[in-house]
């Protein structure tokens, strides 16, 4: 410092009003300057008090943040989140997550059914190929000339198993609002009203509240299992869909492993082993008398997210002890997309899953857009929106045990997706195109700092999936740290 600011300094510290202001009267008293001490002493004593607090305050904040993550999951509809929440689920409160699989009854045995009626569907619309004479008799009405022909015999099982598609009717007025053609919730019914007429009774909350129960480690309340749907027995109540799944096991099965039924799925390319929600090859123990969900059930069955579900896992015990997990789970159909902003400001993390076997489907909401092209036109928005610059974005590529099987299958990627060109068209090639493509759009996206965690995933799986959630879960913790301790 200059000696002339030192001596202007000086100056104003004598010419101060409030210095001036709090000296001492030039005629105190003794009695008036210990009166006078005492209470500056007090009023110090406050002061210090009031400083501490706000220091302990703003202590305690900083270790809420390091202690609270709050992971956002993003991706298309059908990518994957909701089945990768319940892996964390799974991994931090297995016993709760078992109590609840019961609720899933319904939804499993209505993706049983949407199956059969997709089977029926397919052999029963008009054919693609020429060769296929017994199904145009059965697609144009006309009688065919030998009552053992295909289309007879499909015809006459779809007549058989009409009252299946009777319960997919009433189980998706049940599970789903008006607007839905696939199940949103764990619903519950009820007869209500003297008439005994059947009400279905939508509890909106009732998917956040099941695995708001999962979090709270309770079995799930004597109330949500009074339905027979969703108590551990099967109950009497003849309009139990079991009765009718029950009746029509043998019919199901026959459907599903008949050859020809087989053959002209192929033809028309109906992979159903790989859509959503695939139990046609566990028709016998779903159909038991007292099924009950397993874990693997409840992670394969198809449960579609509306909305935006906030799910809360308290961690106490392990290395993470005292740390709150936050996660939420969007729904990521188009339609959907416009309430994930919000979060935004408010995340330490994103996991964004691609389905990246979807190379060769379409979205269900607009038939025109291939669906790994949506996936890339999502991944850029979030990699370059400014409110998530400080954000670290885990991707999963998922479904890489499907992608597998469509290779091995010898389905086509340059068909489905022109820059692919003429690499190899197998798994190692392909899952490392678009590991590359991914990476770079993040690249040319992100603020340059900011890291890209990809794993190859296949979030169904148990066992695969829980070591790359430790790893996702110690890279989140790590980077929240760093980040808090830079606030
Ligand atoms: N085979 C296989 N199936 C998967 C995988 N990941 C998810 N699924 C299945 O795909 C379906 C859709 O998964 P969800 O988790 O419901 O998808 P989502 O992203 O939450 O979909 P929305 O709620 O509509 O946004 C479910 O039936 C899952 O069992 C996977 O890696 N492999
Ligand atoms: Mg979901």
């Amino acid at each position: 410092m200059s000696s002339s600011a030192a001596s202007s300094s000086r100056t104003s510290y004598t010419d101060d009003p409030l210095t001036m202001a709090l000296l001492p009267p030039k005629d105190e008293s003794p009695t008036d300057r210990s009166a006078r001490l005492h209470a500056e002493e007090e009023a110090k004593r406050i002061s210090d008090r009031i400083d501490e607090e706000l220091k302990k305050e703003r202590a305690a904040r900083k270790k809420q943040r390091e202690r609270e993550v709050k992971v956002l999951l993003l991706g298309q509809s059908e990518s994957g989140k909701s089945t990768c929440l319940q892996q964390f689920a799974l991994m931090y409160s297995p016993n709760a997550f078992q109590a609840e699989c019961i609720s899933w009854r319904p939804v499993v045995y209505f993706n049983l059914v949407r199956s059969i009626r997709r089977i029926l569907e397919a052999i029963l619309e008009p054919p693609t190929s020429a060769s296929t004479d017994d199904l145009n008799e059965a697609s144009s009405g006309r009688r065919s000339k030998s009552p053992a022909s295909p289309a007879n015999r499909f015809r006459e099982l779809q007549m058989r198993l009409s009252p299946l598609l009777q319960v997919e009717e009433s189980l998706i007025r049940k599970l789903a609002p008006e607007d839905e053609d696939e199940p949103t919730h764990l619903g519950e019914w009820r007869t209500v009203g003297e008439s005994g007429t059947r009400e279905y009774f939508i509890n909106s909350a009732s998917w956040k509240k099941a695995l708001g129960k999962i979090t709270n480690g309770k079995r799930p309340s004597a109330e949500s299992s009074t339905s027979s749907l969703s108590s551990g027995s099967t109950s009497e109540d003849r309009s139990d869909p079991y009765y009718i799944l029950q009746t029509f096991r043998d019919d199901m099965i026959s459907l599903w492993t008949d050859p020809e039924v087989r053959q002209i799925l192929q033809e028309k390319n109906v992979r159903l082993q790989d859509s959503p929600g695939f139990f046609l090859n566990d028709i016998t123990r779903i159909t038991a008398r007292k099924y009950v969900p397993t874990a693997q059930d409840v992670l394969n069955a198809r449960l579609k997210t509306v909305g935006i579900i906030e799910h809360h896992f308290a961690l106490d015990r392990g290395a993470e002890r005292g740390t709150d997990w936050k996660f939420y789970d969007v729904g990521g159909a188009r339609n959907q997309r416009h309430t994930w902003v919000p979060f935004f400001d408010d995340v330490n993390a994103i996991i964004f899953l691609a389905p990246i076997s979807a190379f060769d489907q379409s979205l269900v909401e607009d038939p025109r857009i291939n669906r790994i092209e949506d996936s890339f036109l999502l991944f850029k928005a979030i990699c370059s929106n400014k409110l998530l610059h400080n954000v670290s974005i885990v991707l999963f590529l998922n479904k890489c045990d499907l992608l597998r099987a469509k290779l091995e299958a010898g389905v086509p990627v340059n068909k489905y997706i022109i820059s692919y060109g003429d690499r190899p068209n197998d798994y190692t090639n392909v899952s490392q195109y678009f590991r590359t493509k991914f990476g770079s759009l993040h690249h040319e996206l992100s603020p340059p700092n900011r890291e890209l965690y990809i794993h190859l995933t296949s979030v169904n799986d148990t066992e695969s999936t829980r070591s790359i959630l430790v790893n996702v879960r110690d890279t989140i913790i790590k980077r929240n740290l760093q980040a808090s301790s830079l606030i």
